[in-house]
């Protein structure tokens, strides 16, 4: 997969050299590149933000180093000004664009994206970005608004940054162990994740649950299942809603209401 960004902090970035994501590039898998927005300003103050029409607090995105950046990267002709090496048509890109008014971020939404060959990142700072070069955008790539959450952030930089690590790591090959992918909350069961410790068995005079030192297989699964479900319906019941029907079995409803008893 590549990773273009974009943004007038592209420092905010350097953290996708470290850790997993930083193996991913080392490894092959994964090909970023990191853009300073103001490479397509023109004027010697490399300006890249201007009043709001219709007047209003705070500053607007220009369009235009958008633009420009955009084709730049987008320019697959591998001529004068492109980024992108020649490439043929079937690594479109998508166009991420982080925002408060996104659609809301997902397990799912990371799945989709993690599919694509190549995504380029425009990382808004200010008010937000001219809304034309979003529109302008659509007539030529596949492009999505997401936000990670509702909360206000100063830029798009960290939101890039939560979904890049999203998405990456579930890129074929990316994990040691696929298999983990499946048992995290969000993942496949809905629920939240259980509880879990490591040695020692007593530490400050709190002692692991002693199911899990049981090495009752059985015992351990029925013990953690318990406990996501427990979880789910302490502090997302929103998440208990949106499971299918038969994801429950009638041992995880009688758990369920024991805990809505308590
Ligand atoms: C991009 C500029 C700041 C937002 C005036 C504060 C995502 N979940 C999220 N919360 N906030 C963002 C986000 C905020 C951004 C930009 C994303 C670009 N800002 C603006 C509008 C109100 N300031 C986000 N993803």
């Amino acid at each position: 997969m590549r990773i273009d960004v974009v943004s007038i902090f592209p420092a905010y970035l350097a953290a996708l050299e470290l850790s997993l994501v930083g193996k991913a590039q080392a490894s092959g898998l994964l090909d970023v590149h990191v853009h300073d927005l103001r490479t397509w300003t023109r004027d010697r103050h490399h300006t890249a933000d201007d009043t709001p029409y219709g007047g209003g607090a705070g500053m607007v995105m220009k369009p235009e180093p958008w633009g420009e950046a955009l084709d730049a990267i987008t320019d697959l002709s591998g001529g004068e000004g492109a980024i992108a090496p020649g490439a043929s048509d079937k690594s479109a890109p998508t166009l991420v664009v982080p925002t408060p008014s996104g659609e809301l971020m997902s397990q799912g939404l990371a799945g989709e994206l993690a599919r694509k060959p190549w995504l380029i990142f425009a990382c808004g700072r200010y008010e937000g970005i001219d809304q034309r070069v979003v529109d302008h955008a659509r007539a030529r790539m596949d492009v999505r608004e997401v936000s990670i959450g509702d909360y206000v952030l100063n830029g798009g930089e960290v939101a890039a940054l939560v979904i890049i690590e999203a998405v990456v790591r579930l890129l074929p090959g990316f994990l040691g162990n696929p298999e983990s992918l499946t048992e995290e909350s969000h993942g496949t069961d809905g629920l939240l994740e259980y509880p879990v410790y490591t040695k020692p068995p007593t530490w400050r005079g709190l002692d692991v649950p002693q199911e899990l030192v049981s090495g009752h297989h059985a015992q351990i699964a029925r013990w953690r299942r318990d406990q996501a479900l427990r979880r789910t319906a302490l502090r997302r019941p929103d998440l208990l809603q949106r499971l299918p029907d038969g994801a429950l079995d009638e041992r995880d409803r009688a758990v369920l209401e024991d805990f809505a008893d308590e």
